[in-house]
């Protein structure tokens, strides 16, 4: 029997502050990827309210949930990721390209701006899948506090968005020499302009880096 080879999707992340434009960007090149391109796409976002960890996290957000330590919390948004992992890993492997808006990145951010030790929250997401492109949609706390619906949720407090602006900011030093990692600045640009440099890099993603790349190792 003959063997069909199927490239592998893209496996691309938004990350940024609550109301940066992550949900609006990864919907627009989502969009783009299948009307324009006419390539398989989909799209994903963590936390993944719908499954049974997923619930918990949900009623925590949205206030409900009040007796959770941070690490619990931590652990179960880390737990999240991991429920989701074949079901990626099977999305990608169809060749279908995953457009996913917020990752590892989060869990760190948001918990480490609690005052968790950085690297304690790394371990809980060590051997996950990564993304090929991790998107960091950079605009300052100052700004996103003014967008509609700011405050609806727990996190979406001025005071913690700008610790949790300073974590993304240590990651943005780290990795502003990896090809995995770009980032978006976001003050002063319409959403147009963003989607078309975000479309640029993946381009150029797609010709210089990913046929390096072996899926199997990365997986
Ligand atoms: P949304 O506003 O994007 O729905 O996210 N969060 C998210 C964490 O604290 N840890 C994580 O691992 C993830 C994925 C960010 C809801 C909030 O959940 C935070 C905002
Ligand atoms: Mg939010």
């Amino acid at each position: 029997q003959e063997m069909k080879q199927v490239q592998r999707g893209l496996f691309i992340v938004f990350e940024g502050l609550d109301r940066s434009g992550k949900s609006t960007q990864s919907q627009r090149v989502a969009k783009y990827f299948q009307e324009e391109l006419q390539r398989k796409v989909q799209n994903i976002s963590f936390p993944n309210r719908d499954t049974k960890g997923g619930k918990i996290l949900n009623d925590y957000l949205q206030n409900r949930e009040q007796k959770l330590n941070d690490r619990a919390v931590h652990v179960l948004f880390s737990f999240n990721r991991w429920e989701m992992q074949p079901e990626i890993i099977e999305i990608l492997k169809n060749g279908t390209n995953l457009i996913c808006d917020r990752y590892a990145f989060s869990g760190v951010a948001y918990s480490a701006a609690k005052g968790l030790d950085f690297e304690w929250c790394k371990n809980s997401d060590r051997g996950l899948i990564q993304p090929d492109l991790t998107f960091f949609i950079d605009v300052k706390p100052e700004t996103i506090q003014q967008r509609g619906n700011f405050g609806d949720e727990r996190y979406e407090r001025f005071e913690f968005q700008s610790k949790v602006s300073k974590v993304y900011d240590s990651f943005k030093q780290d990795y502003r020499d990896s090809k995995h990692w770009i980032t978006i600045e976001g003050e002063n640009k319409t959403r147009e302009q963003v989607t078309e440099e975000i479309l640029n890099k993946i381009t150029a993603y797609e010709n210089d880096v990913m046929p390096l790349l072996d899926f199997d190792k990365m997986a």
